[in-house]
């Protein structure tokens, strides 16, 4: 019995070369090369074409690539029963740690003003932006980077589906959390997966209810953020500015009126990457959890989206 590696717009080497280093005895094939359907008991991938994961009949689970399961649970054709496992692994944490830690230093440092001030000879101090960051999602990665930006000395909050206890962050959850949580927040990280009930959460009732000139950081996913309504409100001065690294398409369209904004950041869906060599650990781990009749860690339930 085999793994399946669907990965069509990437390279696979990296994946491979770990997978032959970890599981020496797991046969590895690559889409399209499957010897034969039946074969076929793990899949490992991103973004397949909807229906393929569907044609392997002795499937036994469907790992992501990626720690978002969104682009395997939009596929309908894919059997309800067969576990889905999101990807948890130590370098994809430590670069959204990287990535978060960035925009909210560029962002609160005033780093773009201090550019423009080089540029124009100006000797000038500016006063710094202010320092509570909240961030939405405090799952894998949203409680890493909170506890990250409190040991650096900014004032965190949490929003969470369910209660969280996270040293030095303040946690705040469920509907009935969102409005004390967006008032203290002046820096809005979000890190939440996209969900149908979390889609298009980023819009203009939100925003209205964070303090004026708040400042949005999306490494979640693109459908949560009403894009048109953020534009509105950096036009209104309701948001000062965004880091935006997550889109509803992806790559951005090249005439998208965010590429040109002074006011938004944009990067391609780099706020971290997993990393093979250090993720094939969770994937082995798991595959030998399954075959001892175990449960998998970082399942997902397929009932709440994540
Ligand atoms: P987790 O599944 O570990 O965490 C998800 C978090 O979202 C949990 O804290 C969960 O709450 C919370 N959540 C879900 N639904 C709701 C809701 N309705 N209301 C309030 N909170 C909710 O995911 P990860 O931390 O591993 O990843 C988060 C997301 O980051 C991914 O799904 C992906 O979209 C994105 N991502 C982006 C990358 C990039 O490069 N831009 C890279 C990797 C991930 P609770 O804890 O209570 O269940
Ligand atoms: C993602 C990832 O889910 O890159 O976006 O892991």
């Amino acid at each position: 019995m085999s793994l399946l590696l669907i990965r069509k717009t990437a390279p696979t080497d990296a994946w491979l070369a770990a997978l032959r280093v970890r599981c020496p005895e797991l046969p590895v094939h690559v889409w399209p090369d499957v010897c034969s359907p039946d074969e076929v008991e793990f899949v490992l991938t991103w973004a397949a074409d909807p229906g393929v994961i569907a044609h392997f009949p002795n499937l036994r689970a469907i790992f992501s690539l990626g720690a978002g399961v969104d682009h395997i649970l939009n596929d309908p054709t894919i059997p309800t029963h067969l576990p889905v496992i999101r990807m948890i692994d130590p370098s994809l944490t430590q670069g959204m740690i990287q990535y978060v830690t960035l925009m909210v230093l560029q962002y609160q440092r005033k780093l773009s003003a201090m550019q423009a001030q080089q540029r124009a000879g100006r000797w000038e101090r500016p006063q710094l932006g202010p320092r509570r960051v909240g961030v939405m999602g405090m799952g894998a990665l949203g409680s890493a980077c909170a506890r990250s930006l409190a040991a650096l000395g900014y004032e965190v909050a949490g929003w969470s589906r369910s209660p969280k206890q996270c040293e030095g962050v303040a946690s705040f959850h469920g509907d009935e959390g969102l409005p004390p949580f967006l008032a203290r927040t002046d820096i809005l990280v979000s890190l939440l997966p996209c969900t149908p009930e979390l889609e298009n959460l980023l819009d203009r009732a939100l925003f209205s209810q964070l303090p004026r000139g708040a400042y949005l950081i999306n490494a979640g996913r693109g459908e949560l953020l009403v894009e048109e309504d953020l534009i509105a409100a950096i036009e209104t001065g309701q948001i000062s500015g965004a880091a935006l690294d997550v889109f509803r398409t992806e790559p951005l369209p090249s005439d998208h009126p965010f590429w040109s904004h002074p006011a938004v950041l944009i990067t391609p869906h780099i706020a971290s990457m997993t990393l093979p060599a250090t993720a094939v650990e969770h994937v082995a781990t798991n595959i030998e959890r399954i075959r001892a009749g175990l449960v998998p860690h970082g399942i997902v339930d397929r009932q709440l989206g994540y």
